[in-house]
């Protein structure tokens, strides 16, 4: 069912909702003094007890698809080992989809990872590759009587490319700043940056085994990248062997990269970065999914803040629902497969804003559909309010709020307005 339904639908991520996923390296880093976590994840929204109350809403919204994790540290939590009873939890709820009417969109690797992965080298040691695809192998063993159309193996490939790139340029803005001055003027307390890094290393080295864990969400090598890419083909090539129906890809984080006047070269280096690097990797993937909140914009002398008066989100992003249609259309230009759009969004208080930002997103999404262009599907982030990762629970991200003392759970307008736009917006496709 559905494959020919154009598929509405909101996305979520284990870590982020399910809660006590404390198998996991995200979650031993809350634990840490200086893990770089402020708040902890705790029972997050209890997903993980209530996922037949949050997809019930979804469904009587009017809502045809949704977007969720496996967590592999909850199914793999010993290297190796599997558990059963995890991995049943995750089939109960591809089922109560099912039943439904309801289509899963499976990712099987949404930031947190085994803690053991990490100690063993995580995200840029070869063994990361056999690791994912030994755990694709079992996810897709299990799956194999399951009526799935679309897996996502990793998501946000480029992450940990982006982040790098996003700390080198603020070490050379550093620079350029110290250049400017004969001394450096400014308040910072060197001894006590030097004392934390210390205490970070050896809080690192107990916890993980390792001074630098490389977590999924550090700062990735040339080499790091290249694991990532092995080990997403890898479990492409698992999911073609053995779940022949299913189509099967990777999602990118991908902003509305723009230029104004001398800042072509700039954009075009940072589009690349985002997205042609992983394009030799993906070409021949089923879909990429598309993930966009927003526009970057450069000038001669690299990025732009937004204008003055610029409407902001809570992230600090500009509210720019237009960068969707504009990503979208970039990344068909080079690849000729199916585009999901696995993620776009707005963190606000105000759910009017939402409201607002789905409607224009959602017209770019016809543009682009009455091009000839392949969307398939539009899944809006996110489902629940829910732990946004460094920024807690402050972020509010969801069509679907809850009170963190009982759980209880509040469905916003912008739930039922994404709703009347899939009922009104059965296509075939
Ligand atoms: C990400 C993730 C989500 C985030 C979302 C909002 O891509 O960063 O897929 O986990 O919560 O993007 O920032």
């Amino acid at each position: 069912m559905n494959n020919e339904l154009f598929l509405i639908g909101a996305a979520t991520a284990g870590h982020q909702v399910e809660g006590n996923n404390t198998g996991s390296d995200i979650w031993a880093m809350e634990q840490m003094k200086y893990g770089g976590y402020p708040e902890k994840s705790l029972d997050a929204a209890d997903h993980y007890n209530r996922y037949k109350e949050d997809i019930k809403l979804l469904k009587d919204a009017g809502l045809n698809a949704y977007r969720f994790s496996f967590e592999w540290a909850r199914i793999e939590p010993k290297e190796g080992d599997f558990c059963q009873k995890e991995m049943q939890h995750y089939l109960d709820m591809v089922r109560f989809c099912k039943d439904n009417g309801i289509e899963p969109v499976i990712t099987l690797h949404h930031f947190a990872s085994p803690k053991w992965l990490i100690e063993k080298g995580g995200w840029e040691s070869e063994i990361a590759i056999e690791a994912f695809e030994r755990y694709t192998k079992y996810i897709a063993q299990n799956l194999a009587s399951e009526d799935i159309h679309y897996i996502c193996t990793i998501n946000e490939a480029n992450m940990g490319n982006l982040i790098s790139i996003f700390i080198r340029q603020a070490i050379e803005q550093r620079k350029k700043l110290d250049g400017e001055s004969s001394s450096m003027q400014i308040g910072l307390n060197l001894d006590e940056m030097r004392k934390e890094e210390e205490g970070k290393i050896s809080e690192n080295l107990e916890v993980f085994g390792c001074e630098n864990p490389a977590v999924f969400v550090s700062p990735r090598t040339q080499k790091g990248n290249e694991i990532i890419m092995k080990a997403h083909q890898a479990a492409v090539k698992v999911l073609h062997d053995m779940l022949p129906d299913v189509k099967a890809g990777l999602s990118l984080s991908l902003r509305d990269v723009q230029a104004t006047a001398g800042g072509e070269e700039r954009a075009a280096k940072d589009w690349h970065d985002e997205f042609e690097e992983f394009l030799p990797a993906i070409i021949d993937d089923d879909f990429v999914g598309v993930q966009n909140y927003t526009r970057a914009r450069f000038g001669a002398c690299g990025e732009l803040s937004p204008e003055e008066g610029a409407e902001l989100t809570q992230m600090g992003y500009e509210f720019y629902p237009e960068g969707l249609e504009n990503v979208i259309r970039k990344v068909h230009e080079a690849f000729k497969g199916e585009i999901l759009v696995t993620e776009n969004g707005v963190a606000t208080d105000d759910d009017t804003r939402r409201v607002e930002f789905i409607k224009r997103a959602f017209e770019g999404v016809k543009e682009c559909i009455a091009d000839g262009i392949p969307v398939k599907a539009y899944m809006y982030w996110s489902l629940l309010d829910n732990f946004e990762w460094q920024s807690g629970y402050s972020m509010k991200f969801g069509l679907i709020g809850f009170d963190r003392k009982t759980m209880e759970r509040t469905v916003k307008d912008s739930l039922y307005s994404l709703g009347r736009i899939c009922e009104s917006y059965q296509i075939n496709v």
